[in-house]
């Protein structure tokens, strides 16, 4: 039993890598007024086999067109147009791909959506990120570095010293003594 349920998790996995992620227009908003669409869709990466999934209400619709008729908010030149609340549109193939929702006013009050659709084995860089910079290879080898003298010597060359200025002193001392 854990077993079965194991394969088809995997299995369900497999499908979704193959064919890509539904992505909810707007998130939970939906497909609507008085959203940001623009910025919704700088934070998605929308990528060949997934689907975008537009919600929405009976008020509206959704025309794909071109992108001149985009800027112009035109729905004059529709590609196709999608009704009846709930529509999945696959994205099959690179490039951009322009949404508006054609009712009245609608679009010029934001109901517009622009994406880029990448490829699906694109790795894609959010947007803030740098793409992590190539490290050089170390070019000083650890041989330059010159060989730091033992420190045991270092100790015993003052040690040295002061045991000849002991020794010095004490020739002294017994010459002194020696001579008076
Ligand atoms: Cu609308």
């Amino acid at each position: 039993m854990v077993m079965k349920v194991a394969v088809v998790f995997v299995f369900l996995v497999a499908v979704r890598a193959v064919y890509g992620a539904d992505i909810v227009v707007g998130g939970d908003s939906g497909w609507s007024q008085g959203f940001d669409y623009g910025t919704w869709a700088a934070g998605q990466v929308f990528k060949v086999g997934d689907s975008l999934v537009f919600n929405y209400g009976g008020s509206h619709s959704v025309a794909e067109v071109n992108e001149a008729s985009y800027k112009a908010c035109s729905s004059t030149s529709v590609i196709r147009s999608h009704t009846g609340g709930s529509t999945s549109i696959p994205l099959s193939a690179t490039g951009p791909r322009y949404f508006l929702c054609p009712t009245l006013g609608h679009c010029s009050s934001g109901m517009k959506l622009q994406i880029n659709v990448v490829a699906a084995n694109a790795t894609p860089t959010p947007p803030g990120t740098t793409p992590p910079a190539n490290t050089p290879p170390a070019d000083t080898p650890p041989a330059d570095t010159p060989p730091s003298p033992p420190s045991p010597s270092a100790g015993s060359s003052g040690f040295i010293s002061l045991n000849q200025l002991i020794f010095g002193a004490s020739i002294a001392c017994f010459t002194a003594l020696f001579v008076l």
